[in-house]
């Protein structure tokens, strides 16, 4: 088992947690068989989820790839998986309960993509069969700073230039769509004043039309009251495929948006990945009819079995499902598409940061995994269908050793180039 840590280039995008760092981390796990072939997998990075994969080493080295998940098994169902967990706070890959499901994932990945490539099948037709053979991912517009990311003589050229506005939010979005074909956009708000980021949702409802639909996504950024006010100003623009992503914190919150929502005649569904993160937050989210639809993110939920069997569950109690994302490579991107494609279930358009990273940075062989009519294909080779690129990865780590950066943490972004006493409020507005 080798266990990479490695750093891309962020451009400085601005959401509720604060602002991104001029860097992103990962990690990317390689497992070795004895026969020479290698199984990959991308998750979080920096110092905290690799020391979680190191120490696990004992029960890798000399496992049976078939079986080592099973073995593994108390990092998904055990006490460290969380009972009654829900996280209202912090990023993601920085929420100590889920570090178990997270590690899990990243071996679980792995061992499928060396079980694919020893067999010649893909990760997705291991678990399941796929169900499609293109996954269709969305537009993921920010409002952020001029930059492209990297610093000093590693500043990255700024394809999108800065959005702070929404008209300037509308440019960002027509050149995504130009550029990966995406037919729906999930925009990232609860950075300005809602009024802005309301007129920011039209204007984009104006230029795209209904056939585009749309979603916004606060981070909990509003209280009851207002999130009821956008979800109300906004009912025509989010209905026809669109839905409002986690405009309060916690689930009393959303419920309360829901049930305020539906006393208006507004059925626009609310989406989560932040008051439900698990399977723990379920039982009570149905109950409260919180959430609708469930943004899942293999990642953290536990891997590609867990996601079919979230599907599964969404299915038999009407709710939605679809991915969430966080700053990614190819790597990850392969991993969420095999997922995606072998989960019948998936009744969204998934998010994907992906268009926000540099191709200097990519480490899948070949460069950027190829996204053309808003959706990535499973490519025909096995496994993740995808190598690493043994440069990149050298440059990723070189990259990673010569940076400060160790964790993610957007407030103190924010403090250092915005405003040196901004705080994460929730909520805000
Ligand atoms: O990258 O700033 C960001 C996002 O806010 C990300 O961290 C979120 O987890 O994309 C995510 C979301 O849908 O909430
Ligand atoms: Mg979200």
């Amino acid at each position: 088992m080798k266990i990479h840590s490695i750093a891309m280039a962020d451009p400085p995008l601005r959401s509720s947690y604060g602002l991104h760092q001029p860097y992103a981390l990962r990690t990317v796990i390689e497992l070795v068989s004895d026969e020479g072939v290698v199984g990959i997998s991308e998750t979080y990075g920096g110092e905290k989820p690799a020391a979680a994969v190191e120490a696990l080493r004992g029960q890798v080295i000399g496992a049976n790839a078939y079986r080592l998940t099973g073995s593994l098994v108390d990092l998904i169902e055990g006490e460290g998986a969380g009972m009654a967990r829900s996280q209202t706070h912090l990023v993601p890959g920085e929420n100590p309960l889920d570090a178990d499901t997270r590690t899990f994932a990243a071996i679980e990945i792995a061992c499928l993509d060396l079980i694919g490539k020893s067999t010649g099948q893909a990760v997705c037709d291991l678990i399941g069969g796929r169900v499609r053979d293109a996954v269709p991912f969305s537009a993921y517009p920010f409002y952020k700073h001029a930059g492209g990311g990297g610093e000093g003589e590693d500043a990255r050229e700024d394809e999108y230039g800065e959005a702070l506005s929404p008209e300037q939010l509308v440019t960002q979005v027509e050149q995504m769509i130009a550029r990966y074909g995406f037919g729906s956009v999930k925009f990232k708000a609860g950075v300005l004043d809602p009024e802005i980021e309301i007129e920011t949702i039209k204007q984009l409802r104006k230029t795209l039309g209904p056939g585009v639909p749309l979603r916004i996504d606060p981070n909990g950024a509003w209280s009851v009251e207002t999130s009821v006010k956008v979800g109300i100003a906004l009912a025509e623009e989010l209905s026809g495929g669109g839905y409002l992503e986690d405009p309060t914190a916690g689930l009393e919150g959303m419920a309360e948006v829901r049930k305020r929502l539906l006393a208006e005649g507004i059925d626009t569904p609310l989406a989560s990945n932040v008051a439900v993160t698990s399977f723990a937050d379920l039982p009570r989210s149905l109950k409260l009819d919180a959430v609708q639809i469930v943004l899942c993110d293999h990642h953290y939920w536990g891997g590609a079995r867990q996601v079919q069997h979230l599907g599964k569950i969404c299915q038999t109690f009407g709710l939605g499902l679809s991915m969430h994302s966080n700053s990614h490579l190819g790597a990850s991107l392969l991993g969420m598409a095999h997922v995606a494609a072998a989960t019948p279930h998936l009744t969204y358009a998934c998010d994907t940061h992906y268009p926000w990273q540099s191709a200097l940075d990519e480490i899948t062989l070949g460069g950027p995994v190829p996204i053309s009519g808003g959706c990535v294909r499973i490519p025909d080779a096995p496994g993740l269908g995808v190598e690493l690129d043994v440069d990149q990865m050298a440059r990723g780590k070189a990259l990673y050793e010569r940076i400060p950066y160790r964790n993610r943490d957007d407030e103190a972004e924010m403090q250092k180039q915005v405003d040196p006493n901004w705080k994460r409020v929730l909520p805000r507005w």
